[in-house]
């Protein structure tokens, strides 16, 4: 018998930490890369109990054990991307600026939770500052909302708070290559994401602000963006994709629990096209 041989779909390398609701965490990044055609690889690197309502605690695994996971799958395969989402410990990011130190053609997509949608503590301030400095110069796009940017960027000279194009240009003086920074949390109409090159704004783009609260839409969008870039998209591109593809899964959002909605990432497999019309506002002016 001959076995033809199929071709491989882009892997992915996931460093991030464990989410029992599948809402958030390694398994929407699962869910998410799966969707979007590419074969996901994880390192996990810490282990939460939590529900759609709360984390009650995380509990890191040994940087030990994350660098094993990694290296392991690195010496066995061709890794397109990594993408960077909770890793629990300072020891484990210093373990994860390494290994990717090793790596520097593969492109880098840190998605820095410090706190879980609901506002749950996720990373402490010595995770803040181990990321800052071993992370972000190795980081081809990092994926903050405004309130982590402003935390990630923040400084004792601050009078006022900077605005978030202030906190992107730090973010990019700091090693960032490029810095994509949504606007769920910050009050305005629209949902408003903006991406940041080494020359400033690259796209702001405008999304219908949807009426539900979602756990995991950080995630989705982080690794969307991977898969995309995991594919040969450019950044630009990827970027543009992606939040689309999140709109998508957070419209197509279900209720599980008693918490917040799931994005649906796999809605394509469930409901007609007709039935999902395009989210996308007007330009910003
Ligand atoms: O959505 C950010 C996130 C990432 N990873 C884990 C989480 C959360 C939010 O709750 O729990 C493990």
């Amino acid at each position: 018998m001959t076995h033809t041989q199929a071709p491989c779909p882009p892997l992915v390398l996931v460093f991030a930490a464990s989410d029992p609701s599948s809402g958030a965490g390694i398994q929407a990044d699962l869910l998410t890369l799966a969707s979007l055609g590419c074969h996901p690889l994880t390192a996990l690197t810490a282990v939460t109990i939590q529900d759609t309502v709360g984390v009650q605690s995380i509990q890191a695994l040994a940087a030990e054990t994350v660098e094993q996971q990694a290296r392991t799958i690195l010496e066995d395969m061709p890794v397109a991307a990594f993408k960077i989402g909770v890793l629990g410990s300072v020891e484990n990011v210093l373990a994860v600026a390494e290994i990717v130190s090793d790596y520097p053609d593969i492109p880098l997509i840190l998605d820095p939770v410090l706190a879980s949608g609901r506002g749950d503590d996720l990373s402490g301030e010595e995770i803040i500052s181990a990321m800052r400095e071993m992370l972000l110069p190795q980081t081809t796009l990092i994926t903050p909302n405004a309130p982590e940017a402003r935390r990630l960027a923040e400084s004792d000279e601050d009078d006022n708070e900077p605005s978030i194009d202030v906190c992107a240009q730090r973010l990019i003086e700091m090693g960032a290559q490029y810095v994509l920074i949504t606007g769920t949390h910050e009050n305005t109409p629209q949902v408003v994401n903006t991406l940041y090159g080494p020359d400033g704004v690259i796209r702001r783009d405008q999304w219908e602000r949807l009426p539900g609260s979602y756990h995991g839409s950080g995630c989705t969008l982080a690794s969307a963006i991977t898969g995309c870039i995991a594919g040969g998209a450019s950044i630009e591109d990827a970027v543009r994709d992606a939040q689309d593809y999140t709109w998508q899964t957070l419209k197509n959002g279900f209720r599980a629990g008693m918490g917040q909605f799931i994005p649906d990432r796999f809605f394509w497999a469930r409901h007609d096209d007709d039935d999902n019309p395009d989210g996308k506002a007007d330009e910003p002016k």
